[in-house]
């Protein structure tokens, strides 16, 4: 049996490869194909989550593989192949060792499924998409980066669990390299449409803004053994299924920057909208002097750390 088109693969059975084809399937998305290089594991995953579906009520399939021919025809590509952090460690620190594995990855994606449209998620993930998309050479609205959904669904629940109201009503966005500098944006932040400036005291809605940016890290110190998967499945899927199903949805991504928001050469967070073709368009909204501020000392970093994968991987 194949997959039905249209289909994703997801490179990296792993915690957030897996968990994003569970969210996947169970939400009736599409079938999936699950690539990992471990003998055995994507097959073995592939299997318990097809014997789910009888009792989840869903329809949709999922092949487990070790042989990247079986990714031919995808529509998507989702890339989560690589370390996670463990604790004490940042992102870049990953870089090297996440380098070696993204471009293999791509290398094989550019030959088996040339039409994707590519989602890195493996960090750092603004180098990662970077790197990604230079060893691709697909059109750069083809490839593009999940880290912006993730930080924004956990700065929309620490506000909901500040107020005692439930997560989606929460209206947010975080842009910005997804690390340290990542940037909160406050002044567009609405709690059933009014202002989060006028419900929570500055000094605290400051705590919630750092508490975003540490939301990674505060998972890593918690399970010592790995990286948080489950809200990171979850934006995953919400990108898969904005491009499928063509929803022209503006999600934060991870895009590529021709001037917009005054950036120019670089993969870093904005909204940007969604459809079949993959980043329709970048959203420019209006920023907060400090928070601008914000956005040239994170697209700092990101420039210094996609110089040094290109010195690093020699693209
Ligand atoms: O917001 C975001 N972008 C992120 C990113 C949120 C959460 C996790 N983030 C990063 O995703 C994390 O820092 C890692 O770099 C990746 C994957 O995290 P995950 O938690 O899924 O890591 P695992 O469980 O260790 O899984 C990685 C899998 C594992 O099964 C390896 O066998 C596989 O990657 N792997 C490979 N697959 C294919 N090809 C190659 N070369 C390869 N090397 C390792």
């Amino acid at each position: 049996m194949k997959p039905r088109k249209p289909f994703v693969a997801v490179i990296g059975a792993g915690n957030v490869g897996a968990t994003s084809a569970q969210r996947i399937l169970e939400k009736g998305i599409s079938d999936v194909v699950l690539f990992d290089v471990v003998e055995g594991m994507p097959q073995g995953k592939a299997l318990d989550l097809n014997e789910s579906a009888p009792v989840e009520g869903h329809d949709r399939r999922i092949f487990g593989t070790n042989k990247y021919e079986d990714i031919a025809g995808a529509e998507i590509v989702v890339i989560t192949a690589g370390m996670a952090r463990k604790p004490g460690m940042t992102r870049e620190d990953l870089l090297g060792l996440n380098a070696k594995i993204i471009k293999d990855v791509c290398q094989n994606v550019k030959t088996h499924a040339p039409n994707s449209v590519v989602i890195v998620v493996t960090n750092p993930l603004d180098v990662m998409t970077y790197l990604a998309q230079e060893t691709l050479g697909f059109p750069k609205n083809r490839v593009f980066g999940m880290a912006g959904v993730l930080d924004t669904a956990r700065m929309r629940f620490f506000i909901a669990e500040r107020l005692d109201v439930v997560g989606k009503e929460v209206e947010a966005i975080v842009l910005g390299g997804h690390g340290d500098l990542m940037v909160p944006v406050s002044s567009h932040t609405k709690v059933s449409g009014r202002p989060v400036k006028d419900l929570i005291p500055a000094d605290e809605l400051a705590k919630i803004e750092q508490r975003t940016r540490d939301g990674g890290a505060e998972v890593v110190a918690l399970l010592k053994t790995g990286s948080a998967f489950y809200a990171p499945a979850t934006s995953v899927c919400e990108m898969v299924k904005a491009i499928l199903r063509d929803e022209k949805k503006v999600l934060p991504v991870c895009a590529y920057l021709n001037g917009e928001f005054g950036i120019k050469d670089l993969y870093f967070g904005v909204p940007a909208e969604l459809g079949r073709e993959g980043v329709r368009r970048v959203v420019e909204i209006p920023l907060a002097e400090a928070e601008k501020k914000q956005m040239e000392a994170s697209a700092a970093k990101v420039r210094q750390g996609v110089e040094e994968i290109l010195r690093v991987a020699k693209v």
